[in-house]
């Protein structure tokens, strides 16, 4: 086709699918009902992508809808399901959907597959477990099903799936697997279902298949880069070898193919498809791949699946010009998978009609390959209309008000390397001993359970049925409950617990200025859960304070110390939609300057601990080796520049949700918090052994209860991860606390689970004051 995309979004306009799915776990649809639903959302897609301007015909059309993720898919279609769960399938080893849930949620004692972020992405996926005896059985039903369903429909579709390189490099080794064992070793014994399902896809009429294989541009995965190369030949010429087979499409979005692209252009694959948006056009090709390059076709992502901008059209079409001097075969289509970007900016009547001039969410960039393809087949000529709107909307944006707010580009311009550093750790160590803390001072990460009762005043207050005065007064009753709980239980440096924030990065979106908010712009972050990523389209600002009220209410309250609690610059530009006109440093320090501000406010509001988050801090790193340093300069400045300005008596905490360092560890030392807290429960504190042989000598609460989970930890239980991570850390730098917010849980296990630790902590002190 001269025009397709590499995926569409499949929660659903009004996240029908979200709501499906949940009803059934819940048990108030049948499984039938929930097929019933999904297939009614999956032809609408397709109705629309044809609407849209996609061919019915002609493979245009990808089927990537999901239940709960694609990876997932890949591992139950190609029968690699772990052990634990194996008793789930039926004598001919089919997953019901029940089943199917289960392995992603989890059962019992049986936990799911584990969840990680898909590439550089805010989508997160499950896990395979792959074992030296894992045996592979291919289970195509629904992909069948899901083609033949759409060809009753009158459409030929593109049957989608998991690569089998991709899918083994992203898989984890199962328990018990022998040392040395890489899940990518088994790829001889995968590639035969494969061969399988591409047969059976034939069969059944399939004209194109896609493999997804973007492992294959990431340098960031943990198998030598001459195996994945490899795995590329072995699974490809395979495959290609097929004297039944439909055509294979290989999609490698999230970057430039590099040296992987010769051996994929060495084996008889008939399309490849380059992220032309977060890669490049290759250069410098040996006469061998130009040769095999130009008998295939090329697919040319030009259009951002990542992003919300419009962009320029005129240079996305140059782009796809310049594809055709390595083949006279070429489509246009997006980078990525439209997964990442919410359905229809039309659904949005409260934005900025200005802004939403600026933006294409799925469906206009559909529209935008559309004109595209056209422009392919009948001449630039024909699409010059779409071209100079395209252009004249990004000319617009160029010079609207808000962009370039000049007093906040001249602040960025003055600064001194002064305003990214405090003192002296030892010299703010001493200005804080007035905090009067205890030994091993026992906190929380920041938030409280939301209860539904708070969850519906915002509801209530957004639709306007509770008056801003009835909601800042719940709000407060909220914050005096959950601050004389703290008392209660003894804690030392308490919260606030943040009933007034819906989502950490929203909240703060809501506040600044530069920031937009959508209505319907939900993502899928992972199942059924979405998040409404924020547009950061101008420089940004604080018009007013954003926590100063709530925090020093909170403080009001009590003679302890209560912490600010705010989001870091990286992980507000992590989780919103960014502009794509400036370095991301650049809005990052703008950010930071916005949080210094805050900060400054809350000290004179007499907050003397103030925390700042980074939880996505290690999100962001970019696949390529090379791009990584530049990243953690600005990033590692960024919160530097937000918190520099804080007094050495201020002390800074930092809270990251993870605990494989690994490549990030001298940047977190780099941001030079007084406190940094991690996640250290589930792996029963190993990690304290890798900060302290990396030099790290700060502050640092190692989690010593595990918050995904509901289990209530148990005193002797806290009290054996508090004595090893008291081996580690000097009892001067060591803090209590669990490893990460409490949103997500209840208000019962968590009194419980608190009250342990404090108890565990008052053990371990004595402990530690007992003469020897
Ligand atoms: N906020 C934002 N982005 C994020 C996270 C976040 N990205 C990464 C990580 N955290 C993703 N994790 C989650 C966890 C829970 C939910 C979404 C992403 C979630 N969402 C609700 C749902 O889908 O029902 C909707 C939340 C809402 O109503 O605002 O529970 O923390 N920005
Ligand atoms: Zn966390």
């Amino acid at each position: 086709p001269d025009a397709t995309i590499l995926g569409y979004p499949r929660i659903g306009r009004r996240r029908e699918l979200k709501r499906a799915v949940e009803a059934f776990w819940a048990g108030s649809i049948t499984a039938e009902e929930l097929e019933n639903q999904a297939a009614e959302l999956r032809a609408a897609t397709r109705e629309r992508l044809a609407a849209l301007g996609l061919a019915r015909t002609g493979s245009a059309i990808p089927e990537t809808f999901s239940f709960y993720d694609q990876v997932l898919d890949a591992a139950v279609a190609v029968g690699a399901v772990p052990a634990r769960f194996a008793a789930l399938a039926d004598e001919q080893g089919r997953l019901d959907l029940a089943a199917y849930f289960t392995i992603a949620r989890g059962v019992g004692d049986d936990a799911p597959l584990e969840m990680t972020k898909w590439f550089d992405s805010n989508y997160h996926y499950l896990v395979p477990e792959i074992g030296p005896d894992t045996v592979f059985s291919l289970h195509a039903e629904r992909i069948l099903a899901e083609f033949a369903e759409a060809k009753a429909a009158g459409f030929t579709t593109r049957p989608v799936i998991v690569g089998p390189a991709t899918f083994l490099l992203l898989a984890k080794a199962a328990d018990g697997a022998p040392a040395g064992f890489a899940p990518i070793y088994r790829l001889a014994d995968l590639v035969p279902v494969y061969a399988a399902l591409l047969e059976q896809l034939a069969a059944a009429g399939a004209e194109w298949v896609q493999l997804d294989e973007p492992a294959l541009v990431s340098e960031s995965i943990d198998v030598d880069r001459a195996r994945v190369i490899e795995s590329v030949g072995i699974a490809y010429d395979a495959l290609g070898a097929l004297d039944a087979r439909p055509s294979i499409f290989v999609a490698a979005p999230y970057g430039s193919l590099d040296d992987a692209l010769p051996a994929l252009a060495a084996t008889p694959v008939e399309a490849i498809g380059l992220d032309l948006v977060r890669g490049s056009l290759p250069e410098g090709l040996d006469p061998v791949t130009a040769e095999s390059l130009a008998a295939k076709t090329l697919v040319a992502g030009v259009i951002d699946g990542h992003n919300i901008w419009r962009g320029d059209l005129a240079a996305a079409f140059d782009r796809v010009a310049a594809v055709q001097h390595l083949s006279a075969a070429v489509s246009v289509s997006t980078s990525t998978s439209l997964l990442h970007v919410p359905h229809d900016v039309a659904d949005e009547d409260e934005l900025d009609a200005r802004l939403v001039s600026w933006l294409a969410f799925a469906d206009q960039k559909v529209g935008q390959v559309a004109v595209l393809g056209r422009g392919l087949v009948e001449g630039r000529d024909a699409i010059e209309g779409e071209l100079a709107a395209a252009s004249a909307a990004l000319a617009d944006r160029d010079a609207a008000p808000g962009v370039r707010e000049p007093s906040v580009r001249d602040r960025l311009a003055g600064l001194a390397e002064q305003d990214f550093a405090r003192v002296s750790y030892d010299e703010r160590v001493a200005a804080q001993e007035s905090l009067g803390l205890p030994e091993l001072p026992t906190t929380t990460i920041g938030s409280f359970p939301q209860t539904a009762e708070i969850r519906r005043a915002r509801a209530r207050l957004v639709r306007g049925d509770l008056s801003a005065a009835d909601y800042t007064a719940l709000m407060r009753a909220e914050i005096e409950r959950v601050v004389r709980l703290q008392e209660e239980l003894g804690l030392d440096v308490l919260v606030h617990g943040e009933p007034e924030r819906n989502d950490m990065v929203q909240y703060f979106a809501e506040l600044l200025d530069g920031f937009a908010v959508t209505k319907h712009g939900w993502v899928q972050s992972y199942g059924s859960r979405c998040t409404r990523p924020s547009i950061l389209w101008g420089d940004v600002s604080r018009p007013a304070p954003m926590t100063v009220e709530w925090s020093s209410y909170a403080q009001s309250l009590t003679e302890l110390p209560m912490k600010g609690m705010l989001t870091g610059p990286v992980t507000i530009l992590a989780w919103s939609f960014v502009r794509d006109d400036q370095p991301l440093g650049d809005t990052a320090r703008q950010v930071a300057l916005a949080l210094r501000d805050e900060i400054t406010d809350l000290e004179t509001a007499g907050i003397r601990i103030i925390q700042v988050d980074e939880p996505a801090l290690r999100e962001l790193l970019p696949l390529k080796l090379a791009d990584q340093p530049a990243y953690l300069d600005w990033s590692v400045g960024s919160f530097r520049l937000a918190t520099g300005g804080a007094v050495p008596g201020t002390q800074v905490h930092t809270h990251l949700c993870y605990s494989e360092f690994g490549v990030v560890i001298d940047a977190i030392k780099n941001l030079d918090a007084d406190v940094t807290s991690i996640e250290a429960a589930r792996s029963r504190m190993e990690v304290v052994d890798d900060l302290e042989s990396s030099g790290f000598d700060h502050g640092i609460g190692p989690g010593v209860y595990d918050i995904h989970s509901p289990r209530v930890p148990g005193v002797a239980e806290v009290q054996a991860l508090l004595e090893r991570a008291a081996g580690a850390i000097p009892a001067n730098r060591l803090w209590v606390n669990p490893d990460c917010g409490l949103k997500t849980r209840g208000y019962d296990e968590t009194v419980e689970s608190l009250r342990h630790i404090v108890e565990a902590t008052v053990a371990v002190r004595a402990e530690l004051a007992a003469p020897v």
